[in-house]
């Protein structure tokens, strides 16, 4: 692992780079190599401490996409990186192969939005001892924002991540590479989200590391009335700095400067409190 994305880091920014032609935000801006490398240097260069590549759109809706190109969309990118710059760069995949590849080409962290449903990616990101992310998700892209329900959200979305992580202990993972994710936007209606995020700091209570990724979705969108996902900044600076305040560990964010200044200010505050 080329930087401290343990859980005991303190708060650290993850800059997203999608090689993708339609993820929500940025689909179709880094799908070239050259692009894409020229965005993950900027995004280090801010201050990213981990670059997050994903080559699937998990979009409302999307659809699967093939190991054999999500590797030939995303591996050129890492290696290339990976020669440039010591940021870690994490895999945004829920194929093991795809990880498999990723890490060879030098990545060093496995974000998996299913949270090991392939028993393969924990034995690797044990045996590799990477970094992994857990996130919750109610149902698959393609189809969990049909009508997501839950009696309790917070209670239940805790349980799944409980679960998951004793998955990843058991196959070997240590503590302190096991972060975990309420996976915002996925499967959650706007009120579901706002549970989550009200009561972020019962996931921190956990010990695990969290990692939040409230960046530009369609939440900030319709509470702000902002369509255009670059116009949700300021939205997710709130809720960036929400996640800062209760001792969030990663934030996902594609506007790593600006989020770097929302994490900087926080922390000034919360450092005087008496
Ligand atoms: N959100 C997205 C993708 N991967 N991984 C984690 N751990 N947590 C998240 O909240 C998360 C994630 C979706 O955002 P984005 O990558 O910007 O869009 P798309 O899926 O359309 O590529």
């Amino acid at each position: 692992m080329k930087t401290k994305s343990d859980s005991s880091a303190g708060c650290l920014v993850m800059g997203i780079l999608n090689v993708t032609p339609d993820s929500f935000s940025d689909g179709g801006k880094f799908f070239d190599v050259p692009e894409a490398v020229e965005q993950g240097l900027t995004m280090a260069a801010q201050g990213a401490a981990i670059i997050d590549v994903g080559p699937e759109s998990t979009r409302p809706g999307a659809k699967p996409i093939p190991a054999k190109e999500q590797i030939g969309r995303a591996i050129p990118v890492i290696e290339k990186l990976a020669k440039k710059i010591k940021t870690c760069i994490s895999i945004d995949t829920t194929d093991f192969e795809v990880a498999k590849a990723a890490l060879d080409a030098g990545a060093s962290m496995i974000n998996d939005i299913t949270a090991l449903v392939d028993e393969r990616m924990a034995k690797l990101a044990a045996e590799k001892k990477v970094p992994v992310v857990l996130m919750h998700m109610q149902g698959t892209p393609r189809t969990m924002q049909a009508e997501p329900k839950y009696k309790d959200t917070v209670t239940e979305v805790l349980a799944f991540l409980s679960a998951r992580v004793k998955r990843a202990e058991q196959a070997g993972i240590p503590k302190q590479r096991i972060f975990i994710d309420p996976g915002i936007g996925f499967g959650k209606t706007i009120e579901h989200n706002l549970q989550l995020l009200a009561n972020i700091d019962k996931f921190v209570k956990t010990g695990y590391g969290v990692l939040v990724g409230p960046s530009r979705k369609s939440f900030i969108g319709k509470l702000t009335g902002r369509e255009n996902p670059a116009d949700r900044i300021f939205g997710t600076a709130a809720a960036v700095a929400l996640c800062v305040a209760a001792g969030v560990s990663i934030l996902r964010v594609h506007d790593v400067a600006e989020m770097i200044d929302v994490v900087k200010i926080v922390n000034a505050i919360i450092n005087k409190k008496e």
